[in-house]
């Protein structure tokens, strides 16, 4: 039989469960190449300090694949709103599987040091109806 103590630190993880779940504008996953079918494939290629495209528009509940790749440096591909996030190593294909459930502007940053210029190396997902 569960004590009090338990039943409360159950109700108190389901609830800090629950608000990690909100707030968060789609379900992703990160995996490596060849495990991600049937989505709409969307390649995103960085290098020092841009990423192309810089502005990439979905359509909210449309599954899309991003294919990330580096042309130089390790670098990082991070959409704070949507809890998504790869790293991109150089010779690699990485893949990032979105789909958004909120509209909106969203940005998405580089988050692995690059070198200068780093800081300004974003763009921005918008997500439409
Ligand atoms: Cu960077």
């Amino acid at each position: 039989m569960k004590t009090f103590a338990q039943i409360v630190a159950g109700t108190l993880c389901m609830l800090a469960c629950g608000a990690l779940g909100l707030g968060a504008a789609a379900y992703a996953q990160s995996a490596p190449e060849g495990q991600v079918k049937h989505a709409k494939l969307i390649k995103v290629s960085a290098r020092r300090f841009v990423f192309d495209p810089r502005n990439i528009v979905l359509k909210k509940g449309e599954t899309v694949d991003l294919e990330l790749t580096t042309a130089d440096v390790l670098m990082g591909f991070n959409v704070p709103d949507m809890h998504a996030r790869s790293d991109i190593p150089p010779g690699q294909v990485m893949h990032l599987t979105l789909t958004p459930d909120k509209v909106g502007t969203f940005t998405f940053l580089c988050d692995v040091f690059c070198g200068s210029g780093h800081e300004n190396m974003d763009g921005t997902i918008t997500v439409i109806e």
